[in-house]
């Protein structure tokens, strides 16, 4: 039997790869326990290393507990502090083992740390890999890569794993009794106050994932790697039943749970008689109220009455650019402003709360692109919130190839240190008044908001933006402080923006929309093509 510690760096005590593994292993006779070094996600100014106290407190732990095997997930922007973690498990001759999307995209630059590097899946073959470290067996095992091996020569003879059946995963552990945490002064046994703690909405909605891939594969995203790697293929989705057994299985666990957060970056992928199957077990099953990831090109009137009738209260939508040009020919994102914009009154006509993710710092991108994304935010219905991240190269995506091919890489947000939100002025692409007007979009009435659009460059505009920004912040303090603290804001904030939406849509007169065509979920490569 392995020892193992599975090490997660998210920024709450989430970590759903290593809670499926646990699972795995557990269930396979292995003992595991999981550690969560959350950390805020690092910016250029601020980085969010183990403290020392928490690393000796990780070195302690490895003693107490007898751990033969360290796992742990990573992220690209996690990387310097794997590295960090590895040291120390290395030093005292531990079997160290890395997995999730950095080592599976920068399998040779992972193996320095590592012992092995797993570049896929790991479902089928982890419990394999425990055992034969146990028993000293081979241990070249599909999807893991060992010392000296070549990371591409185990992908092109096709040595991987990729688990295709996730009706029979087991469901994620989520057992605190094997749980650590970092808790700044030392690493801590988890209890379930400390779990709520860490998550945000004290943990109160569930996540859950429902499928793995996308249907688009964004020349930024880390699916366009998947794509270019296995194809559709890569799209699966687990049956409506198995989804609901795992929410009501975790409901008697946690009784603090009071909605689902839907993780799934394409909700909304596959088909209708999926989507009825699993909407009806849902209300007769669960019936709480749920957050998800939608498409508006897979969204319809009849799709969207459905989950709004189940509870849907909120969505997380890509808008990324209202620029045509940047869409299809940068991001190979074939989204219409038209369909976003039908999908946006409807979503405000069900009552349906939304936030949109703006990409920003992007080098290809000219004013007139920006403006036209801010074209799009005058058009929307409100109320809405707005995200606004720095588009950050990954390594694997087509996008990445293209800026280092441009020689562009050093000029823009930084994946290793400062994903998604790159905070140095240097480093900003787009200028700064008229990233301010997309942030506080939102929280300024259109008229202004058009009127700025229009006069950028004005020195009346230049000095309006930031004070704009600032009553944003105001209002956005307000906003985190309760996602962070209090559920029952978050819900109360929710009803309260739906029922605005849907007054002023009845206001102006506008419901009863024309029923959308939902597009045929077609391939991501027949529309590239
Ligand atoms: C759920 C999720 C989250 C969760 C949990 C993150 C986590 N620690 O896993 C939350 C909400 C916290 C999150 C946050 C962010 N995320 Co996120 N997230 C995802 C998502 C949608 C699913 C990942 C997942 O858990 N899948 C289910 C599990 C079971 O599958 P898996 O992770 O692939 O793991 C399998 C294998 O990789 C392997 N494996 C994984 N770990 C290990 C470890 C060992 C030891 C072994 C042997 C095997 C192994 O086995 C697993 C089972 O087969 C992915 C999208 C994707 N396509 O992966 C993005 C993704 C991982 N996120 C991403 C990003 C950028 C972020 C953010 C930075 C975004 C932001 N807005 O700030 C933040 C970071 C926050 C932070 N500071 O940590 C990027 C990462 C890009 C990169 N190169 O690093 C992804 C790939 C999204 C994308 N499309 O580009 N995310
Ligand atoms: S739609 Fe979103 S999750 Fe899907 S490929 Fe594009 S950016 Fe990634």
């Amino acid at each position: 039997m392995a020892n193992v510690l599975l090490v997660c760096f998210d920024n709450q005590a989430y970590g759903p790869s290593i809670r499926v593994l646990s699972a795995i292993a557990g269930g396979g006779g292995h003992q595991v326990w999981m550690l969560f070094l959350h950390k805020p996600t690092p910016t250029y100014i601020s980085r969010y290393p183990e403290t020392p106290a928490e690393l000796a407190g990780f070195e302690r732990l490895l003693d107490e507990l007898d751990i033969g095997v360290v796992g742990l997930t990573v992220m690209t922007h996690e990387f310097a502090r794997a590295v960090e973690v590895s040291k120390r498990a290395r030093k005292k001759e531990r079997h160290v083992l890395w997995g999730g999307i950095h080592p599976t995209v920068r399998p040779l630059e992972c193996l320095e740390h590592a012992d092995a590097v797993c570049i896929a899946d790991a479902e089928g073959v982890f419990v394999p890999y425990l055992d034969a470290l146990d028993a000293g067996g081979d241990r070249r095992l599909p999807s893991f890569v060992l010392r000296g091996e070549d990371p591409e020569e185990v992908r092109r003879s096709g040595r991987i794993y990729i688990e295709y059946e996730l009706d029979s995963v087991p469901f994620p552990d989520y057992e605190v009794e094997h749980c650590f945490f970092g808790a700044g002064h030392d690493v801590l046994p988890m209890t379930w106050d400390d779990y709520k703690r860490l998550n945000t909405w004290e943990g109160s909605y569930y996540r859950l994932l429902t499928s793995r891939g996308c249907m688009y594969h964004c020349s930024y995203c880390m699916n366009n790697f998947f794509w270019r790697c296995y194809g559709e293929s890569y799209l699966r989705r687990r049956s409506p039943g198995n989804c609901i057994e795992e929410l009501v299985q975790v409901r008697e666990k946690m009784p603090f749970i009071r909605g689902v957060n839907i993780q799934d970056d394409s909700f909304f992928m596959g088909s209708d008689e999926w989507l009825d199957e699993f909407i009806g077990l849902y209300k007769a099953r669960v019936n709480l109220p749920f957050v998800c990831r939608l498409i508006p090109k897979y969204t319809d009137r009849r799709r969207l009455a459905l989950l709004a009738d189940a509870g849907l209260l909120h969505v997380e939508v890509g808008l990324q650019t209202g620029s045509r040009r940047m869409a299809h020919a940068v991001f190979e994102r074939f989204q219409e402003n038209e369909n976003f914009l039908e999908v946006d009154a409807l979503l405000s006509e069900y009552g349906v709360t939304k936030t949109y993710d703006t990409l920003v710092d992007n080098v290809y991108e000219t004013p007139e692109d920006i403006l036209a994304t801010i074209d799009v935010l005058t058009a929307l219905k409100r109320p809405f919130y707005i995200g606004a991240y720095s588009l950050t190269p990954f390594p694997g995506t087509e996008y990445y190839d293209k800026v280092v091919a441009d020689g562009l890489l050093e000029k823009m947000a930084d994946a290793y240190n400062s994903p998604l939100y790159a905070t140095d002025p240097d480093q900003y692409y787009t200028p700064k008044t008229l990233r301010r007007l997309i942030e506080a979009s939102p929280y300024i009435p259109t008229r202004v908001l058009r009127y700025c659009r229009n006069r950028w460059r004005s020195n009346l505009v230049r000095w309006l933006a930031p004070r704009l920004m600032s009553w944003r912040n105001l209002v956005m303090r307000v906003i985190n402080w309760g996602r962070n603290s209090a559920p029952w804001f978050l819900q109360l904030g929710l009803k309260w923006a739906s029922f605005w939406g849907r007054l002023r849509l009845r206001r102006a007169g506008k419901s009863g929309m024309p029923e959308l065509a939902l597009k045929q979920p077609v391939s991501g490569r027949e529309e590239r093509e």
